[in-house]
């Protein structure tokens, strides 16, 4: 009735869980989860559910984890809390984990073991239900690529997932279990090479580093990249050059490649560099599944980007990756602008069962909750399409951006 139909000839499933929405990493970090109660609003308010299979995500176990995670880290995060942290801090076991420089005792220490801290300016904080949160996220992502392994879903999405820093044993940039990783893992079971496509203005540095050594994981990132800033920083992770291409001397090498993009890239530029690179992956690649990490901090606009992008540019990477008609994993990743993650992610729900042009533009703002969250001067009222304006410089040139997918031809 309201235009919303199922997709045709593919099926698509959902993964999530609520309780991930509650959590607070602090009062001035920048990641909130509650930009996923947002998204799962504005999904139902489009009718979306109706559209795909809904599944309540299970927390991940820990042997689940320990498929890539050291065991004495997934034991650190199955037991961490505000309450607890001091006292594992002093477990002989955790030892080898904690910074050199930071010597027992730990009330003024800063960094705890696995780059953990419960410092409040801290990247990786240590906060209530931090636990419960890690293992659900997993438990999301590894739920939906068990779809696909089954061939019970063609297209499955886990919103909460997507989380690319995060090492064998220790948490970075926001990141403390590598869903994805753990999720190729599995996917490597039954596929013989399997892509990852990361979108997320962050170079997708711990997947890549997890598949450096081995040909049948390719990874491909396009991240914001570039020299050092007046404060001596990179962008952050301040890995994946157009040269970093998966560790040298191993077969590995040679499958991983990185598209490092200056900032204000525009929707026509990121339009030509995502679908010239890809498709040339791809066609020489031939992966048999595809894992693609949605990012949103590449939108304009956003709190720790600096892209000037589209939701509709944003979602075209979707649809691209998705007409190649192999099983494919929608993952979550960054965002930091809450609303406008909540607005690519309802909108790229809909690409995925085939709902791309049946969204209307105005939010159906009766039926959610806090409509407010949607509205504001700055990223359109009500609008799912807010066009957002241009707030970084742009630094990529034409020219140079065509000499990079040269370059990235082999
Ligand atoms: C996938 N940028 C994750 C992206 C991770 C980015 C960083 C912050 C930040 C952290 C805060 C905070 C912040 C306004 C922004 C070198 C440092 C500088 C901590 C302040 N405000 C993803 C990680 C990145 C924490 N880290 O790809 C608490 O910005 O640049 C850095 C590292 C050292 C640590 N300090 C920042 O999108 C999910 N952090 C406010 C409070
Ligand atoms: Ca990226
Ligand atoms: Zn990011």
């Amino acid at each position: 009735s309201n235009g919303i139909t199922r997709p045709k000839g593919h099926k698509v499933s959902f993964h999530y869980n609520s309780q991930v929405e509650d959590m607070h990493f602090g009062k001035t970090h920048p990641m909130k989860p509650w930009r996923l109660t947002l998204t799962k609003h504005l999904v139902l308010a489009y009718g979306l559910q109706h559209t795909m299979e809904t599944h309540l995500a299970l927390p991940a176990t820990s042997a689940q984890v320990q498929a890539f995670h050291d065991p004495d880290y997934v034991q650190f995060l199955s037991e961490v809390s505000p309450q607890t942290f001091k006292a594992l801090c002093t477990q002989p076991r955790y030892q080898k984990f904690i910074p050199a420089k930071h010597d027992p005792p730990y009330d003024a220490v800063e960094l705890g073991p696995f780059n953990l801290s419960t410092s409040p300016g801290a990247d990786c904080p240590v906060f209530d239900g931090m636990s419960t949160y890690l293992f659900l996220y997993t438990g999301a992502t590894l739920a939906a690529t068990n779809q696909l392994l089954t061939s019970q879903s063609d297209i499955a999405i886990s919103w909460s997932g997507g989380l690319h820093h995060a090492h064998k044993a220790e948490a970075s940039g926001f990141c403390y279990i590598n869903d994805i990783v753990l999720s190729i893992l599995d996917l490597l079971h039954l596929f013989p090479r399997v892509l990852y496509i990361d979108i997320d203005v962050h170079h997708g540095d711990g997947v890549e580093e997890a598949f450096q050594r081995q040909p049948r994981v390719m990874t491909l990132s396009y991240h914001r990249y570039g020299p050092y800033d007046e404060t001596g920083h990179r962008f952050f992770p301040g890995t994946g050059s157009l040269d970093d291409n998966g560790l040298k001397g191993t077969v590995g090498e040679h499958f991983a490649l990185n598209v490092p993009i200056p900032s204000g890239i525009d929707d026509r530029q990121y339009k030509y560099l995502f679908e010239s690179i890809t498709s040339r992956a791809i066609d020489a690649y031939k992966p048999k599944a595809i894992v693609l990490q949605c990012g949103a901090d590449s939108l304009g606009g956003d709190r720790l980007g600096q892209f000037n992008i589209n939701i509709k540019q944003h979602g075209e990477c979707v649809s691209f990756v998705k007409k190649q008609g192999l099983p494919l994993l929608i993952l979550g990743g960054g965002g930091y602008t809450a609303r406008n993650v909540a607005r690519a992610w309802c909108h790229e729900t809909a690409l995925a069962t085939d709902n791309g042009s049946n969204l209307p533009d105005k939010i159906p703002i009766d039926l959610i909750p806090r409509p407010q969250a949607f509205t504001g001067r700055a990223h359109g009222d009500g609008q799912l399409f807010p066009k957002f304006q241009r707030d970084h410089k742009n630094d990529c040139v034409d020219s140079e951006l065509e000499m990079m997918v040269k370059r990235l031809e082999w």
